[in-house]
């Protein structure tokens, strides 16, 4: 993190604390602002708060008054804030897995808390089931039950975690086993290599000259919390950020035998031993190998495999093409064409789906179109809240007109890429829009999501999204269940309904990628590709960073099967501002 996001994050905490301790509500907008302005500045404020004139250069900055000033000195000179340290002794360290409940705000934990003496989520079960917290007033039989549906989907999403934490650590191990010396090959494998939105734990393959010093480098690498195991071939770690990490040490020879094996998945295993013994042989970690009736594994009697270097060439073997490990599910892999031009992050031109400083987003219409270029994109819509998203700052019609014209004003200023003027504009509860048809047709892209109402029943999703989706104003349904990875179930329309009423509208639906999402899931976008309905991979950027997540949304693509020709931001930048067009 740097330091401006430590900052801003020292300031949305002192935020929640405050709420939670009663504090009023100026001062906790105050907190908020600080976090939102010291989160989009471009120039860092460690610099600033070490200057000379420190305390007058940050006043001088928008919503930075002196004791948020002094704040700051403080951290970057000590690294602590006093008065977050008073904050946190102020408020039970229980109280913040209470917050993590979906649904519940610092405004109903305080009451909580006040109330009803919770500090813990145990302390909220006992209180739910006791009958506490319904003898409070003001406190309904419907937002009871919400609070415990919303602690049992939490439990249930176990301690997996998300491919957005995981892939990133994963990548950070690798960097240190390549720096080993001897090293010849570094792969991860598992669930992170077929792209799972969820992750139980890394694997992590190597081959390399010095067994020894590869176990010793991986067991003493920064951030390890604890070593688990420590073998001649297997090493297992905890790291400080709470995921295990195994390491599996493996002769150059059967490279391809073990990463096959280790990727996955289970089924997808299993599957391809049947295949191996339906041809007189047999398949394991260490290779393919001949059949011969002997117990004992083959490769400890000397026998010599008839494939094990390369997953590609145990697969032909197998009378199979190489099968991409998105696709190793054992569901029909087997029996379908391996698509050819499954959709890749550099085949991605467009992002389709983006926030400014207008709604909630950090960065300017300029900032952000520099961004976008900076990571390759030809083609930015921005797409700022419409005005019923009122928490996110959404955009009356006034404002969204002036905001149309900035953004083509900037598209005739800036050069390198092409900026359309849109909106992420709510579907409302009934499946209305919500801005008027002809304020959706003076724009370039229409972006259609669901934000409230996320716990409607099946049928009453499945209507919502479908007109919206019919709607022929409408370019894109966005994260269309509005689930939230581990912590919301969102929507759970009939998707082959929504899949039909997309294609009748020829609407596209949206992956978005931010790894929260994921939306829509991997069974949803292969359902969808099924039917011949395009998709529009996005990241929903609010920050120069989160563009950097469209790898989680390719990736849940390739495990829906997706192709370049079915993905509308693949396409040839005049094909899709035609396809944008019609209609308008
Ligand atoms: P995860 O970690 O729960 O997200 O899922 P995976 O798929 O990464 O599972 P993991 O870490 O337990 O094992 C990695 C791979 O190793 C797994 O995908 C397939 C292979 N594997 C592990 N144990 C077995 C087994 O008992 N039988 C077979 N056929 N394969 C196994
Ligand atoms: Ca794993
Ligand atoms: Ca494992
Ligand atoms: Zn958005």
């Amino acid at each position: 993190m740097s330091t401006n996001e430590d900052i801003g994050a020292i300031f949305e905490e002192m935020a929640t604390l405050l709420e939670l301790t009663g504090a009023n509500g100026f001062r906790v907008n105050a907190h908020t602002k600080v976090a939102r302005v010291v989160e989009g500045l471009a120039s860092d404020l460690g610099d600033i708060a070490r200057g000379e004139k420190a305390m007058a250069e940050l006043q001088k900055l928008d919503g930075i008054g002196k004791s948020s000033a002094e704040k700051i000195v403080a951290f970057v000179a000590n690294g602590a804030v006093p008065e977050l340290d008073e904050l946190r002794a102020a408020v039970p360290d229980g109280l913040r897995t209470v917050m993590q409940v979906p649904g519940l705000g610092p405004k109903t934990v305080r009451r909580f808390w006040q109330e009803a003496s919770v500090e813990s989520l145990a302390d909220l079960e006992a209180a739910l089931a006791d009958g506490r917290l319904e003898a409070l007033p003001r406190m309904g039989r419907k937002t009871i039950d919400n609070i415990r549906a919303s602690i049992d989907f939490m439990k249930s999403a176990g301690d997996r975690r998300r491919l957005g934490v995981a892939l990133p650590l994963a990548e950070r191990v690798v960097a240190v086993m390549e720096a080993v010396p001897g090293m010849r090959q570094v792969a991860w494998a598992g669930s992170l290599r077929r792209g799972q939105e969820t992750i139980g734990d890394v694997d992590i393959l190597v081959s390399t000259d010095d067994p020894e010093a590869a176990s010793a480098a991986f067991r003493e690498q920064p951030g390890v919390s604890r070593v688990l195991v420590a073998g001649e071939t297997k090493s297992s770690v905890r790291l400080e950020e709470g995921i295990q990490v195994d390491l599996r040490v493996v002769p150059e020879e059967v490279w391809g035998a073990t990463l096959l094996y280790f990727t996955g998945s289970k089924d997808h295993n299993v599957a391809l031993r049947e295949r191996a013994i339906a041809r007189g042989l047999r398949l394991n970690e260490y290779g393919l190998f001949p059949e011969d009736d002997e117990a004992a594994p083959p490769q400890q009697r000397g026998i010599a495999p008839v494939a094990a270097s390369s997953e590609a060439e145990i697969y032909e073997a197998l009378e199979l093409p190489w099968i991409p490990p998105e696709l190793r599910v054992d569901r029909d892999e087997f029996d379908r064409a391996i698509p050819e031009d499954l959709i890749t992050v550099e085949s991605i031109r467009a992002e389709l789906h983006s926030h400014t400083t207008a709604s909630d987003g950090r960065l300017s219409i300029d900032e952000l179109a520099e961004a976008a270029m900076a990571a390759g994109r030809e083609i930015l819509a921005i797409t700022d809240h419409s005005r019923s998203s009122a928490q996110a700052n959404g955009l009356d019609v006034d404002r969204l007109r002036r905001h149309a014209d900035a953004i083509r004003e900037a598209d005739a200023r800036i050069d390198g890429i092409r900026l359309l003027a849109g909106s992420e504009v709510d579907i409302h509860a009934d499946g209305s829009l919500d801005y008027e048809d002809d304020v959706l047709a003076s724009l370039d892209v229409v972006v259609a999501s669901p934000h409230a109402s996320l716990r409607q029943e099946p049928a009453v999703a499945t209507a919502r999204l479908c007109a919206a989706a019919r709607h022929p104003l409408v370019s894109i349904i966005g994260h269309p269940t509005g689930r939230i990875i581990g912590s919301r179930k969102g929507l759970e329309p009939d998707i082959e309904a929504v899949i039909a009423a997309a294609i009748e509208g020829g609407t596209a639906l949206e992956i978005n990628s931010n790894p929260l999402r994921l939306d829509l899931r991997d069974i949803h976008v292969r359902a969808a590709v099924d039917d011949g309905c395009l998709i529009s991979i996005n990241t929903d950027a609010h920050r120069a960073e989160h563009l950097q997540y469209l790898r989680y949304g390719v990736l849940t693509g390739r495990r829906g099967r997706l192709e370049a020709e079915g993905c509308i931001n693949a396409w040839e930048p005049d094909r899709l501002l035609a396809w944008l067009a019609r209609g308008r």
